[in-house]
């Protein structure tokens, strides 16, 4: 259950960035001779022509939809330019797109607390930079604005179209604004500033929400893409939230909107301002009560974490159709790819970044040839994770069969038993810094093997993920190995069983050793497959932690009819960076942190691997087995965890959770392509 945070200050500033049809840009500026053009990424699925997992601006505005498939696409689009992701081990290879996004984010998080909410999206925490400026820079003495601030959209502002500049000019040097809205002003030359930077570094645009808190943000930053920025004053919260679906709210989409509605019958958020805070906390209890009280009113306490990497690691795969795996040595085959990818993935964070996982867990979809109980779905199942990839396959067999065991309700030892397997994934997480300076990495694998030995892996020591990924850890109660763990809402005690290796096992258990002087010689050593002992001893502690907060992407087609109504009013172009780029100049100011807006790079040359094209085709629901079940609620996936699925089962679970997304943010004509003059794309990509 979710629950309500004091907010930390009405006057935080926080910003969502996201990017614009992320995975069709990287394609692009692989390719620039697709700029300008429309353009979908396809899956590694080439079943009629493919499922789309992105779609540039310009196939949108021919009415080329994320629901889609090539072909399908290629009919109300004749001329669209389909791109298969990469390939790599017979799947889709993310790898490119997740480099992407950590180039955004490390030049996103130079202003200020940068949380990687996604492999597009990211949070940052400007109050700091933001009061710094406003210090610094009385907002009403500038003379000029750059022209990328001025083509902000502010909530609260009333337009008939050809003057938002000068409206926005005016809201943005109002001598008697309150000290919260001029703070959200300097936020917007802040982030405008940022956005600039990524697509003068990148070649990336992006679209950015501007709040007081990261709902609100969250909530902006699809309203008017692409490559622009909304603004949420405190004075315009109300008016965004009231006609919002209550079920389309974070963590509402569940159980508990739907109490709401048939309970309370709330169906927007603005039904939920007639009820009292008391009697919303007699209803749902104190913490949820109060949480829902807030949320009506735009309040949330919810902090930006400061996470620049992945929160999880995974590889997964989908079987549908007849392509769904019926025996052990078929997912037997699969768990090694699988697992030598997550465990390619592993030490590269290891060597990388330093940081290392805990937990293993495998995920699968899964039905039975009787179908009697078609409703049970596979279990979840987790377990320490040790690190190489044999062992992680070792282990990955065991979930899974404990997983099988568990299905099918009775033990399977034959090699076909009358399932099928349509979707299998293994990911890493609790992943957590190595301590420097206490101990060598080797002793430190050393000592977690002696806690993780798999060799006696049991039933007992599966977690259900289910319980990983319930919505309702308490922060007053961190694992310490979970200083990661997203923290954004906690909840009533749901306490599960957890395992643990924490650091004060380790540091005690190594505590005679010295510290290594030479990480990399045995990040080496580790990598070249000489993995650390292993003492299957039964000496693994078990602790009781409460259950993971969950965090998923927000559906945003709740707004639609609010930003569609903005969008009537409002035309503001996209192409001021496009001048910008050409001119080499821009509007002036005497201000410093105004004229870093207006610097301007050639943008760099970057060298482009050649695309590896493969397509494999893995049609929906040939046979009749639906293959878009997923085991989990709603409010309760983890986005990360969604982020590192495959992208077949990406598509699927996002489309669940926010179905109508795209339909949110698709602006009749817009296009980013303006934002590359030919010559750039030429000088990109010579012939
Ligand atoms: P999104 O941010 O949802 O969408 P987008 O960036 O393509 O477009 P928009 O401008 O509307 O934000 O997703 C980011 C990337 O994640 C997307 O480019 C492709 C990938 N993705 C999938 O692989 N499967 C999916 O179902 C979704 C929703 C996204």
């Amino acid at each position: 259950m979710p629950v309500a945070r004091p907010e930390s200050s009405d006057s935080r500033i926080i910003a969502h960035v996201d990017m614009d049809c992320f995975y069709v840009q990287v394609e692009q500026r692989k390719q620039p001779h697709l700029r300008g053009q429309p353009t979908a990424v396809v899956q590694y699925n080439s079943w009629k022509g493919g499922g789309l997992i992105a779609v540039s601006y310009e196939a949108r505005k021919d009415g080329v939809k994320r629901s889609m498939r090539g072909d399908e696409a290629k009919k109300v689009c004749p001329q669209i330019q389909l791109v298969q992701v990469p390939v790599a081990r017979g799947k889709a290879d993310l790898s490119i797109y997740r480099n992407a996004g950590s180039e955004v984010v490390s030049i996103l998080a130079r202003k200020g607390r940068c949380e990687r909410a996604s492999i597009d999206e990211v949070y940052l925490d400007l109050t700091d930079a933001a009061e710094t400026m406003l210090k610094e820079t009385p907002l009403e003495s500038l003379e000029s604005i750059n022209e990328e601030v001025l083509k902000s959209h502010v909530l609260e502002l009333s337009s008939n179209g050809n003057d938002d500049k000068e409206l926005v000019r005016e809201w943005l040097q109002r001598r008697d604004a309150d000290h919260r809205d001029k703070l959200l002003a300097c936020g917007a030359f802040i982030v405008a500033e940022l956005r600039l930077q990524v697509l003068r570094e990148t070649e990336f645009t992006c679209s950015a929400g501007i709040a007081h808190n990261k709902m609100l943000a969250k909530l902006a930053s699809g309203m008017n893409k692409p490559a622009q920025q909304t603004i949420v004053p405190f004075a315009s919260v109300k008016g965004l939230l009231e006609p919002l679906p209550i079920k389309k709210m974070k963590q509402l989409g569940g159980k508990l909107g739907s109490s709401l509605q048939i309970d309370l019958g709330v169906n927007t958020v603005g039904d939920l301002l007639q009820f009292s805070q008391e009697k919303l906390q007699d209803f749902y209890g104190v913490n949820t009560g109060t949480w829902l009280w807030n949320v009506a009113r735009g309040i949330s306490g919810e902090e930006v974490e400061g996470r620049l990497l992945p929160k999880s690691h995974g590889s997964g795969k989908t079987f549908p159709g007849p392509r769904a795996l019926k025996t052990l040595a078929a997912v037997e085959k699969w768990l090694k790819e699988l697992c030598e990818e997550l465990s390619e993935r592993l030490q590269s964070d290891l060597e990388k970044n330093k940081r290392v996982a805990h937990t293993l867990t495998l995920h699968a979809n899964a039905y039975k040839s009787t179908d009697t109980d078609s409703y049970k779905k596979f279990p979840s199942k987790s377990c320490p994770l040790r690190y190489g990839g044999g062992k992680i396959q070792e282990d990955a067999v065991n979930l899974f069969q404990a997983g099988l065991r568990e299905y099918l309700g009775a033990y399977i030892g034959s090699q076909c038993g009358g399932w099928g397997i349509t979707g299998l994934s293994v990911s890493a997480s609790k992943i957590v810094p190595i301590p420097s300076g206490t101990c060598s990495i080797t002793r430190y694998f050393q000592c977690r093997d002696q806690f993780h030995s798999s060799s006696e892996l049991s039933d007992e020591k599966f977690i259900p993920e289910d319980d990983l990924l319930s919505p309702s850890r308490s922060e007053s109660h961190p694992a310490p190995h979970q200083t990661e763990q997203q923290t954004e809402c906690g909840g009533e005690e749901a306490p599960v069983t957890y395992d643990i290796t924490s650091f004060d096992q380790y540091e005690n258990a190594c505590k005679d050793e010295q510290a290594s002087s030479d990480i990399t010689r045995e990040v080496s050593h580790l990598l070249s497959g000489a993995e650390s002992c292993s003492t299957p001893k039964q000496n693994e502690r078990q602790l009781r932690l409460p259950g993971k907060e969950s965090k998923m992407k927000y559906p945003s087609d709740g707004i639609r009819s609010y930003g569609q109504k903005r969008k009537a009013t409002k035309e503001k172009g996209t192409s001021s960076i496009l001048r910008f780029l050409q001119s080499n100049s821009c509007s002036t100011s005497k201000q410093d942190n105004v004229s870093a807006l207006q610097e301007t790079k050639p943008l760099s040359s970057v060298v482009q691997e050649p695309l590896v094209m493969e397509s494999e085709s893995f049609p929906g629901s040939q046979n009749g087995r639906s293959t878009n079940t997923w085991s989990y609620k709603a409010d309760e996936i983890d986005q990360s965890v969604v982020d590192e699925l495959p992208p077949e089962l990406q598509e699927e679970v996002r489309t669940w959770l926010r179905p109508q997304k795209r339909a949110n943010m698709v602006k009749q004509g817009s296009s980013i392509a303006h934002y590359f003059p030919p010559s750039k794309n030429e000088q990109r990509n010579p012939k």
